[in-house]
C-alpha cells in the first residue's frame, strides 16, 4: 500500500462555530429563530421532503424546537472534554468562533469574565498540543447591532473594529491564528437575497452595502490585528464553491464563469493584500446552465449535496495563484449513519495530498465538524450531522463515530494510503 507524505508541521483538525455547540447564547439569531421556529418547522416538508432520508428526518424536522439553538451541545461548559476527544484523535489544531454578544452584550461594556473563558479556551487547546485558529465573526451579532440594522449600517463597521481591537489586544500573548470573516458570501446571499436566514431580507441592493461593509470589516481587521500583536497570522475562511456547465452549451460556460468569479473570486480579489492566509472552506459541485445536465454526478449527503472530492484539488490549484498559506479551514459531510464520511474524508484528502504534490502550499485541514451541532446557514437545525462526534442532545454525551478513527489516523501517521 502506496502511502503519501504530508508536509513536516501539517495542522491537523476540526471546526466549530460558537452559536452551532456553545449553547446558552443570546444573539440576533437566538432571537429570530424563536419569532420563526413554528412557521420553518411548517415548511419543513417543502423544504426538505425531497431527501431520500425525509422519513428518517421527518418528524425532526417538523418539529420547531429542532430550530432552536438553545442548549446546542453545551460546548461552553463541556469544551475540555471535547478537546480531549479531539486530542485522542490526533488532532493538532482547532478552529472555533468568539462569540461577539458574550464579549460585548451591550453596546461598550465589555465582559472580562467572557474574555477570560476564551482565554481558558485558548489555554485548553494550547495544553493540549492544540494550535487554536480564531474566528472573530461566524455570522451572528449582538442584538444591539441588529437593532440599529446590522451590517447594512456602516456604524457596524466602527462596532466590530472596536470589538476586534479588544480581542486582539486582550489576547495578544495567547492567539496567532485569526480568521476576521466566515464565509461572507454565503451569509450575505442566504441573509439578504434568498432571506432564507436571518435577517431575512430580500434585496439585492442591501446585500451590496452588507457585503462592502463586511469587506471593510476584513481589510480593517488586518490592520488592528497587526497593530496590536505583530506576530498575528490574519485571514478569512471563504466558501468555495467547484462550478460546472451543466452542458457545452456557450451561455452556459458563460454564465458558469461569471458565477463562479462573483462567488469564489470577487471578495478574496478585494482584500487579498490584507491577508497572511487564505482558508478554504469546500462541500460540494455545483452544475450551472440551461438545458439537461451532460456531467455524470455522484453520491450525495443526507443534505443532498454532491459528494465531489476533485473539486477541492481544482480550488486550491486556484487558490495557490495568490501565492498565500492555504489551510483547508472546513469541509465535511452530513451522514448520520457514518456511512460516507470515511471516503469522504480519504478522497478529500487524496485530492488536497495531490494538490501539495504539485506545489500549492497547503498547510493544515480542519474537518467540519468535531461535533454534530445546530446546522445554521438556512436555519436547518439538529438533524444534519456533521460531527466526528456524534452528540445525544437528551443526554449531552459523546460518542466518537468510527470515521473518527479513520480521520485519526492519518492525523497521527501524517499520511493518507494513495491506493484506496
Ligand atoms: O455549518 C456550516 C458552517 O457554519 C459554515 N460552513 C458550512 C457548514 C455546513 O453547512
Amino acid at each position: 500500500m502506496e502511502r503519501g507524505q504530508f508536509p513536516k508541521g501539517f495542522l491537523w483538525g476540526a471546526s466549530t462555530s460558537a452559536h452551532q455547540v456553545e449553547g446558552g447564547l443570546r444573539n440576533d439569531w437566538t432571537e429570530w429563530e424563536k419569532q420563526n421556529a413554528e412557521q420553518l418547522a411548517q415548511e419543513a416538508e417543502r423544504r426538505f421532503g425531497h431527501l431520500p432520508i425525509w422519513s428518517d428526518i421527518k418528524t425532526q424536522a417538523q418539529n420547531p424546537q429542532n430550530y432552536i439553538s438553545g442548549r446546542a451541545c453545551d460546548h461552553y461548559n463541556r469544551y475540555e472534554e471535547d478537546f480531549d476527544i479531539a486530542q485522542s484523535l490526533g488532532h493538532t489544531a482547532h478552529r472555533f468562533s468568539i462569540e461577539w454578544s458574550r464579549i460585548e452584550p451591550r453596546e461598550g461594556e465589555f465582559d472580562e469574565k467572557e474574555i477570560e473563558h476564551y482565554r481558558n479556551v485558548v489555554r485548553a487547546l494550547r495544553a493540549r498540543g492544540m494550535e487554536p485558529f480564531v474566528t472573530l465573526w461566524h455570522w451572528t451579532q449582538p442584538t444591539w447591532i441588529a437593532d440599529i440594522g446590522g451590517w447594512e449600517n456602516k456604524k457596524t463597521v466602527e462596532y466590530f473594529l472596536r470589538f476586534v481591537e479588544k480581542i486582539a489586544d486582550a489576547y495578544k500573548n495567547d492567539v496567532t491564528h485569526f480568521i476576521v470573516l466566515n464565509e461572507p458570501n454565503i451569509y450575505t446571499a442566504f441573509g439578504f437575497i434568498t432571506g432564507s436566514h436571518p435577517p431575512g431580507i430580500k434585496n439585492i441592493f442591501k446585500a451590496k452595502n452588507v457585503y462592502l461593509n463586511l469587506r471593510a470589516v476584513q481589510k480593517g481587521s488586518y490592520k488592528v490585528i497587526h497593530n496590536g500583536n505583530p506576530r498575528a497570522q490574519v485571514g478569512i475562511a471563504n466558501s468555495f464553491m467547484y462550478f460546472e456547465e451543466k452542458n457545452g452549451l456557450f451561455f452556459n460556460t458563460w454564465i458558469k464563469n461569471v458565477v463562479e468569479y462573483f462567488w469564489n473570486f470577487w471578495f478574496l480579489n478585494k482584500i487579498k493584500n490584507d491577508l497572511d492566509f487564505i482558508g478554504c472552506n469546500y462541500y460540494s459541485r455545483y452544475l450551472i446552465g440551461l438545458g439537461n445536465k451532460m456531467v455524470k454526478t455522484g453520491d450525495t449527503s443526507d443534505l443532498g449535496w454532491e459528494i465531489f472530492p476533485k473539486g477541492i484539488y481544482c480550488i486550491l490549484k486556484h487558490l495557490g495563484k495568490y501565492k498565500k498559506p492555504l489551510y483547508v479551514t472546513e469541509n465535511g459531510i452530513a451522514d448520520a449513519q457514518d456511512k460516507q464520511r470515511r471516503n469522504f474524508i480519504e478522497e478529500h484528502l487524496f485530492w488536497t495530498h495531490k494538490a501539495i504534490r504539485e506545489g500549492v502550499d497547503v498547510r493544515g485541514y480542519f474537518h467540519w465538524s468535531l461535533l454534530d451541532n445546530f446546522e445554521f446557514p438556512e436555519v436547518r437545525g439538529f438533524w444534519p450531522r456533521f460531527g466526528l462526534v456524534e452528540v445525544d442532545y437528551e443526554t449531552m454525551k459523546r460518542n466518537i463515530r468510527p470515521s473518527a478513527h479513520t480521520y485519526a489516523k492519518i492525523c497521527k501517521t501524517n499520511t493518507i494510503d494513495l491506493t484506496f
